[in-house]
């Protein structure tokens, strides 16, 4: 979809050879055309290219997967020309064989996604009394990231831009270990409880009579289970809001969701949530978009991501923590191990601890991005599980999926999946082992390996301390560790589990009394977003519930809703001709969290936007160039899109439009141009910055836009005008520099 000239398919094979050559690996392009404008290399992509398979020199002759040179790739063995095809034909068969078995199970869930390399700098350290983990204190490293971004709902080939929750997996290679945050772009849950998302899961994905609807949760199971489980009212209000459609990858936030703990050294322990903040902000797409972007380019995201890291333009995050004390953990009307709810930034801020960038993408689809495997158990010193129940529920389950979805217990040692650290592990053997391991398989053993399993175990201490066996070195160590004695290793935070009389509780299936606290946050959440935020809520239920066809369920979310807040309640009832139930009524909260409103970060930056310059017949390159260098220069990405070309694009996959029209014939072409003047009312329909510059550019505004936006007719004049998005001049040039500012600063 690209409009700048593409390579040759021999102009590409030739530069794929030259930079494997080169051993330059995660640079292909968003085509698949390689490109070397990704970062140059991190530990983890060094350790990657002893993997990369390319042809050398001398190797371009094709075999069969044993080594054997084969004379004819092209046709089955057969008995005569004509004649029947022989099973003997042990080279056709093996082709078969492995096409037939080259796929492996899609993810149940966050099927759809891509990823890219990247890396991770601490710009301030927590400290090793808040946290021992290196990863979070230690300024002089830069850790090797793989990041993946998903879809909840669809399937492996459904489109990017659908209204659904999107993943946000981080794979941190630390020198201690791999590191895994498995979160997703809002916040909050669903469900608090790991035995209620199987549940939700069914209930969201595809019917299973006709496997309806791909990518969506508009329909009658996801509804019917919402209208039925009050505690995701919260979660709720986050989809069906803009975070739902996010703009691109590198537009949204990353959150861990769930709560974990921070170990210090010095043995102490407090909770903490995991934020990812994008340096540009947060930006959604509105509904009308990603409604067509979903066929103009169902994979948009992906592609945006890809290309921003070839252009250079490097997506950065920037990564925040929020602590609380243990203590405070029963001072709220929620429970901190509820991952349904949000800790206020009033009371917990966000503490600023690191930067993330990527920077490469990666080589082959399918052995990186599909083969990585995300587990939440994935923790390293410093950092451990608190009780939240659906953190506990997930550390089975990921572990778990992969053993069907990546083919047995060696998934560790595919490349992607291996640690850059130094590993030794006596869990060994299985199917497909790709290491060769020697020596003891045993612990204790007195070939002295991997004797850190028990920190101070060594062959003196068997021989002069008979007792100390591992059991009570492993009880030694936690200690230690406790005091701040020493550390070595991974230990489990020793969690007084007495405390809040957690053993003097029954065995209990239920969670903590707080927890029932199902909409003071939801009230909470519209009351701090902005109007069309909310107008987009009312919108998506809408639009959502328009497909639930049966009464019962509109009218339990109509109660639902009216649980949150009495306008939205109206809304979706007036459009179903439903009466709000009088009876639902719950104090309200008036209490806002500027936090959650998209608008929060307020970034005003031109920085990775896409610009198209829409170029007719006549249009001067003098108009466009000091357009393209303003842009270029502050990191956004213009696009000249020849009039000709225009079938094949459409404003909804740009951010802003300038269409140069200064002289007769680039007026005569535009206006003759059912495309130019569809883009003129698509993008100023969606509120996007538009600059038409020249008398004939003003003409033609005042010709197509008409009554939608009568403001921007009756502003026009030969001063520069700004309304509703759309810049315009009759007596500015493109390369003035008033023009250039205006148009600048609405973009941002
Ligand atoms: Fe999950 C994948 C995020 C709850 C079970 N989940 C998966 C991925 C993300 C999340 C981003 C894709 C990882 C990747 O890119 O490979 N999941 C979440 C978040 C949750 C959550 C933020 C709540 C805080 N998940 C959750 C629960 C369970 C699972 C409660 C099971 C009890 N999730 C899975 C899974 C998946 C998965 C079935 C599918 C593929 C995979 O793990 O590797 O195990």
């Amino acid at each position: 979809m690209l409009p700048e000239p593409s390579m040759s398919a021999i102009d590409r094979v030739a530069e794929a050879a030259r930079s494997a050559a080169d051993g330059i690996v995660g640079q292909s392009g968003a085509n698949g055309q390689p490109k070397s404008n990704g970062r140059a290399t991190n530990a983890k992509l060094e350790q990657l290219k002893q993997f990369i398979d390319y042809p050398k020199e001398g190797e371009n002759i094709a075999t069969t997967e044993h080594g054997v040179p084969v004379a004819n790739n092209t046709a089955w063995l057969k008995g005569g020309a004509r004649g029947p095809m022989l099973l003997e034909d042990q080279v056709a068969r093996e082709k078969v064989h492995q096409f037939d078995h080259e796929r492996i199970p899609e993810r149940v869930v966050h099927a759809r996604g891509a990823a890219a390399h990247g890396t991770f700098k601490v710009t301030k350290p927590l400290g090793r009394n808040v946290t021992a983990a290196n990863v979070l204190n230690d300024t002089s490293k830069e850790t090797p990231v793989f990041l993946r971004f998903s879809t909840v709902q669809g399937p492996r080939g459904s489109a990017d831009t659908v209204r659904d929750v999107r993943g946000f997996a981080v794979k941190f290679y630390t020198d201690e270990g791999n590191w895994d945050i498995v979160g997703n772009d809002v916040p909050v849950f669903f469900v608090a409880d790991s035995h209620r998302f199987i549940d939700l899961i069914h209930a969201v994905k595809p019917e299973p009579q006709l496997e309806i609807p791909t990518g969506q949760s508009a329909h009658p199971s996801f509804w019917d289970w919402i209208s039925l489980s009050p505690e995701s009212a919260h979660m709720n209000m986050w989809q069906m809001s803009p975070y739902g459609i996010p703009r691109y990858y590198h537009t949204m936030r990353g959150h861990g969701v769930n709560t974990y703990r921070l170990v210090g050294e010095d043995g102490s322990s407090r909770y903490v949530k995991f934020h990812f903040f994008p340096e540009v902000g947060c930006q959604s797409l509105n509904w009308d978009e990603a409604l067509k972007i979903q066929g103009q380019n169902p994979d948009f995201h992906r592609t945006v991501l890809a290309e921003m890291i070839d252009a250079g333009k490097f997506p950065r995050w920037k990564f925040a923590v929020q602590i609380m004390e243990e203590d405070d953990e029963d001072t709220h009307s929620w429970d901190p191990l509820d991952s349904t709810k949000v800790w206020p930034a009033a009371k917990y801020p966000f503490i600023e601890v690191g930067e993330l960038e990527l920077n490469a993408n990666p080589t082959n689809y399918f052995a990186e991005t599909e083969n990585v495997a995300f587990c939440t158990s994935h923790i390293v010193p410093g950092i451990d599980f608190s009780d939240d129940p659906l953190l506990q529920g997930r550390n089975f389950s990921y572990s778990d999926t992969q053993l069907s979805r990546l083919g047995g217990p060696n998934w560790h040692q595919i490349p992607i999946n291996r640690p850059v650290c130094p590993m030794a592990t006596f869990n060994r053997d299985g199917a497909m082992p790709m290491k060769i391991p020697k020596g003891a398989n045993y612990f204790p053993n007195s070939e002295g390996n991997a004797t850190n399993l028990a920190p101070t175990f060594n062959k003196a201490d068997t021989l002069t301390n008979p007792e100390a066996l591992p059991g009570q070195i492993w009880h030694d160590s936690a200690k230690r560790l406790a005091s701040g004695e020493s550390r070595q290793g991974f230990s489990s935070y020793p969690e007084d589990l007495a405390r809040l009389n957690r053993l003097k509780a029954l065995k209990l299936r239920t969670n903590g009394p707080k927890f029932a606290n199902y909409f003071e946050q939801a009230q909470i959440f519209w009351n701090s977003v902005q109007d069309h935020e909310r107008a987009s809520i009312k919108e998506a239920a809408i639009f959502e519930l328009s497909k639930v066809p049966d009464e019962e369920v509109r009218k339990r979310i109509v109660h639902l809703y009216r649980h949150i807040n009495p306008d939205l309640a109206k809304a979706v009832a007036d459009e179903f001709r439903l009466n709000v139930p009088t009876d639902a009524a719950i104090p309200i909260s008036q209490e806002t969290y500027p936090e959650l409103s998209l608008h929060y970060e307020n970034v005003r930056t031109i920085r990775q936007k896409r610009i198209a310059i829409i170029k007719l017949d006549g249009t001067p390159e003098s108009e466009i160039e000091t357009i393209k260098k303003r842009f270029e220069s502050g990191d956004a990405l213009v696009f000249i899109i020849d009039h000709r070309g225009l079938d094949a694009m459409r404003s909804t996959l740009f951010d802003a439009t300038f269409l140069p029209l200064t002289n007769e014939e680039s007026y005569r072409v535009a206006r003759s141009h059912g495309r130019v003047k569809h883009w003129i009312r698509e993008s100023t329909g969606h509120l996007k910055p538009l600059l038409i510059n020249g008398s004939y550019g003003l003409s033609l505004v005042k010709q197509v836009i008409t009554n939608e936006a009568e403001g921007i007719k009756a502003a026009v004049g030969d001063d520069i005008v700004s309304s509703f998005g759309v810049i315009t001049s009759a007596a500015e040039a493109a390369s003035s520099q008033k023009l250039v500012d205006a148009f600048v600063e609405a973009v941002a």
